[in-house]
């Protein structure tokens, strides 16, 4: 019997040895064979293939990464809120996004790697995270389109992630949706304010929605005939629904909300198809998509920089947090001795 699974196999082994790990991998595959048949669930320490684990970590860590990159537009503008309640409401968001970061992370440490590891990856440029946070925020309209926009795709995106088949990936999500209804309602309600304000603030409003609009399309990744992921992660249960499935839905609930805003979106090509039963939207600059990922977006630079700077100045913070931890042992160690 050939081991199919090399994580679970010690350096060196017996011919027995070899035999029971093969067995426990033939046991595991059928297990999770099960689990993925029954859309029931896989837990940390349930035998997993290697791919699966793989796979689960670049999708986490990457939206972890978003989460924490994901602040830094939006932060720019806590100093720059319009009132004292636009500021207190936008820092208890930009709050929850850090918070979101760090239910992902956690899933995604469950799956063996550490969260220093990931932290260096995202640091050292050699880790993915949203194409739309590589964009800036030029007015507190953005604010307004940040929210319903973004926020929105993400809803789309996430509300089926909650039955994704990994557990602690699909728990987290539970939680990162209630919040991100928040999110979005505020954003609309910044969008909805300004819409119905002066002539300026109501093309402030509109400017803002059409330069997120396409980027927010994107979030949902590559269409589906250029989306090398989808496959496999649908059989696993992680994706629910291909991209383009869910970036149709998320512009079929736009439509109607920009009704109500008293706005437009920047995209003359938008209809509902009778016979597919879906919404389809004019033709999204996919080169510009592959420059951002390709880490030469209009943002990229600065928002890893930024990123750079407040891990410098969060080390004393880590450092302090070290020391405490091993005194806490030493004093464990020196009372049981
Ligand atoms: N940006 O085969 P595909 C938030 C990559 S944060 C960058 O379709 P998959 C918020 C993709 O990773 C919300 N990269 O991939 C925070 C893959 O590259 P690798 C963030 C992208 O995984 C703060 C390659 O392109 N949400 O809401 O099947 C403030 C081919 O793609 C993007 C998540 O992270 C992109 N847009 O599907 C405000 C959701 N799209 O890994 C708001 C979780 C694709 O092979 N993630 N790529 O090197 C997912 O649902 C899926 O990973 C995706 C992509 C739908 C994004």
């Amino acid at each position: 019997m050939a081991v199919q699974n090399l994580q679970s196999v010690p350096a060196e082994l017996s011919p027995e040895e070899l035999e029971a790990a093969a067995q426990r991998d033939a046991d595991g595959q059928a297990n999770f064979d099960r689990v993925m048949a029954e859309d029931s669930r896989i837990e940390p320490r349930d035998w997993m293939p290697a791919d699966y684990r793989k796979s689960l970590l670049r999708q986490i860590s990457q939206h972890a990464h978003s989460e924490i990159i994901g602040m830094q537009p939006e932060a720019n503008w806590i100093s720059r809120a319009p009132s004292l309640k636009r500021k207190a409401i936008l820092m208890a968001k930009v709050q929850d996004e850090a918070g979101h970061g760090l239910y992902l992370y956690s899933a995604a440490e469950t799956l063996g790697q550490s969260r220093d590891e990931m932290m260096d990856a995202l640091i050292a440029g050699k880790a993915r995270y949203s194409s739309i946070f590589n964009y800036p925020a030029r007015t507190w309209a953005d604010m307004g389109a940040i929210g319903w926009l973004v926020d929105g795709a993400a809803i789309c995106n996430q509300v089926p992630l909650c039955r994704a088949s990994y557990g602690p990936y699909g728990r987290a999500m539970v939680r990162v949706c209630k919040e991100e209804s928040f999110h979005q309602r505020q954003g609309f309600e910044i969008l909805l304010e300004l819409a119905n304000g002066t002539a300026e603030q109501k093309q402030m409003a509109q400017d803002a929605v059409n330069r997120w609009y396409a980027p927010a399309l994107m979030m949902f990744g590559p269409p589906d005939d250029d989306s090398p992921n989808s496959r496999e992660s649908m059989a696993w249960n992680i994706k629910r629904f291909s991209n383009d499935e869910l970036r149709s839905r998320f512009v079929g609930m736009m439509v109607e909300q920009v009704r109500v805003l008293g706005l437009t979106l920047p995209d003359s090509e938008i209809r509902f198809n009778e016979d597919t039963k879906k919404w389809e939207h004019g033709p999204l600059d996919w080169n510009e998509f592959k420059e951002v990922l390709a880490g030469r977006g209009p943002c990229n630079a600065q928002r890893l920089e930024r990123r750079r700077e407040a891990h410098d100045d969060g080390a004393w913070v880590r450092e302090s947090a070290a020391a405490y931890a091993a005194k806490q042992v030493n004093k464990q160690k020196e009372y049981a001795a």
